[in-house]
């Protein structure tokens, strides 16, 4: 019989695993860099493949770059999945992403050493690419494994190099035309830990979150076109400036976000101004703008009258604006059944936790179009996030992976 100490993970385990592997990516002024098919990116697959290999998993990959480490079950066919992405964004964290592909290794580990073969099939996944922070890709491995890929995005989808996702693949030792064998349909049910990445269960002292619903996301590139000029002859009340014209454009939407008012979240965090010289007029100017709520009528609907505004103001400055969608995410509701399995989870260990909403934005919400899914988060240390002040403690990443691993039991043994 299993006793509940077997399901147990300690503070320790789970800070030696994130800071060996977010020294891998990790940037000399802080920070990590591991976008998807770099060296880094590698290094680190190598890493938790070896570490999958010790805890005796199958280890595995498929087309897209996602590694597998599955703990074979009597009943092996199906597949209970549990993991999160191993890309970060740009300067990020040690634990956006890697907590959760953590957190299911030595969960898996745990329950392989201590407790031994499961009935059914339970399987580790470090996800190739969540971020979109080298390509627009956004969930590649996950899109991958549900054959939401279009083949088109292989040649379409560059990085700031120029490299298309195709080359990098092919760079990296995949093969794009292969894509479709990373399709699944064994899958069910998928788990992921994942840092909270807000602040709520932190200023609330509450230890775990249970996701209800994760939040829709559309995130659009808009261009502003006007015409370079000379900045010194060339009066104010005749210039066609695309850079006040979209700095104009921005100050509209963050005031219609504020009068719309929470959860809605509007971000440009990205700006291209060409051609960049100090003493020219900009001619072009593109923002990447990301805009977030729970429902998704809401979130049409804002992003909707956000063009109208951007039209109209660039009528008035006589300019052009363009917007083209990268993204279009809907809110996803997590899974009743899969819920009820972590807060009993939770509740074993004598573990508080809360239903939450997540404003970040998570494979899971994509995976659950397809097999059922639910998530739990963990405390982030004054809820910084996509930040080299990204912070989890070693308790409550051990509380997290703890709860994982008893969750994990309740379904497959
Ligand atoms: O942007 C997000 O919410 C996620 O971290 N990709
Ligand atoms: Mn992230
Ligand atoms: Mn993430």
């Amino acid at each position: 019989v299993t006793e509940l100490s077997d399901l147990v993970l300690e503070p320790a385990e789970m800070a030696e695993l994130v800071e060996t592997l977010g020294a891998i990516g990790e940037q000399l002024g802080g920070g990590l860099v591991r976008p998807v098919y770099s060296s880094a990116w590698a290094l680190a697959r190598e890493q938790l493949a070896s570490w999958m290999g010790a805890a005796g998993l199958d280890v595995r990959e498929d087309a897209v770059g996602n590694l597998f480490g599955r703990l074979r079950g009597a009943a092996d066919a199906r597949t209970i999945l549990t993991g999160s992405h191993i890309d970060t964004v740009k300067l990020g964290g040690k634990f956006d992403g890697a907590l959760g592909v953590l957190s299911a290794l030595a969960a898996v580990r745990a329950l392989a050493q201590r407790v031994g073969p499961p009935r059914r099939s339970v399987e580790v996944v470090a996800l190739c690419e969540e971020e979109g922070s080298r390509f627009a890709a956004s969930f590649w491995g996950t899109r991958g494994m549900l054959g939401l890929i279009d083949p088109a995005e292989l040649d379409a989808l560059r990085d700031e190099d120029g490299l298309t996702i195709g080359e990098a693949m092919a760079a990296t030792g995949f093969e794009p035309d292969r894509l479709a064998e990373a399709v699944r349909t064994d899958l069910d049910a998928f788990l992921e830990l994942h840092i909270e990445q807000g602040r709520i269960l932190f200023d609330e002292g509450v230890q775990l979150g249970i996701v209800e619903t994760i939040t829709g996301i559309i995130s659009q590139l808009v261009t502003v076109d006007g015409q370079t000029d000379h900045a010194g002859t060339t009066p104010m009340d005749v210039r066609h400036d695309a850079l006040q014209g979209a700095a104009e454009m921005a100050l509209a939407i963050t005031r219609l976000a504020e009068a719309e008012g929470r959860p809605l979240v509007a971000t440009m965090g990205k700006w291209d101004v060409q051609p960049g010289a100090w003493n020219i007029v900009p001619g072009r100017v593109r923002f990447w703008l990301d805009i977030r709520h729970p429902d998704e009528a809401t979130k049409q609907r804002f992003a909707e009258t956000a063009r109208g505004q951007c039209r109209e103001i660039a009528r008035r400055r006589g300019l052009r604006v363009g917007s083209e969608v990268l993204q279009d995410v809907p809110p996803m509701d997590m899974d009743a059944r899969l819920k009820r399995a972590l807060a009993a989870a939770a509740d074993r260990h004598g573990f508080s936790h809360k239903p939450m909403v997540s404003g970040a934005g998570h494979d899971s919400q994509v995976l659950a179009r397809r097999v059922p899914t639910a998530m739990l988060f963990v405390p982030s240390v004054e809820g910084r996030s996509h930040s080299a002040a990204e912070y989890t403690t070693p308790e409550d990443a051990a509380r997290g992976a703890t709860t994982l691993a008893t969750a994990l039991h309740s379904l497959a043994y």
